[in-house]
């Protein structure tokens, strides 16, 4: 009896932040397979919260390096930078897509094969507090492959 307790006190904690969280949407939420030696590649996805919030940051278990990424046209050159949050504003759907916002996949130790499933862990910001969502990002095979000057 007493460690049923303990337990619902222990999960009261770990629930917590459900007080506070904001409803972060994420869909279609994909990464460009690689060719044999590719270090590179882009993970996209659509992200809606139901609250204003931030996108500050990401990272995966299986990939070393994860960067946000926007491409923009400067004169006609498709430059790439990286940003250090990407805005969500309340409601409205943000689209992390090729050749605009992105998910950078750096220093790739071996190549994503199509259907590879990629962990995401990405962390959301609203109101001064930080919460994170774990994603999979599918691979799919590389189509028409974007030109990445890096
Ligand atoms: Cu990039």
């Amino acid at each position: 009896m007493k460690l049923n307790v303990l337990m619902l006190a222990a999960i009261g904690v770990l629930a917590a932040p459900a007080a506070w969280a904001a409803n972060i949407g994420v869909t279609d939420v994909w990464a460009r397979a690689t060719m044999p030696g590719q270090k590179v590649s882009g993970a996209y996805m659509q992200i809606r919260s139901d609250v204003d919030a931030r996108l500050v940051g990401a990272s995966s278990p299986a990939v070393p390096r994860v960067e946000m990424h926007e491409m923009k046209m400067d004169g006609d050159v498709m430059r790439m930078r990286e940003v250090k949050a990407i805005d969500l504003p309340k409601g409205r759907t943000v689209s992390l897509e090729p050749g605009g916002l992105h998910i950078m996949l750096m220093n790739l130790q071996k190549p994503i094969a199509a259907g590879d499933l990629i962990p995401l862990t990405l962390v959301v910001e609203s109101g001064g507090k930080q919460q994170t969502v774990e994603v999979k990002a599918e691979a799919r095979a590389p189509g028409a492959m974007q030109h990445h000057h890096h």
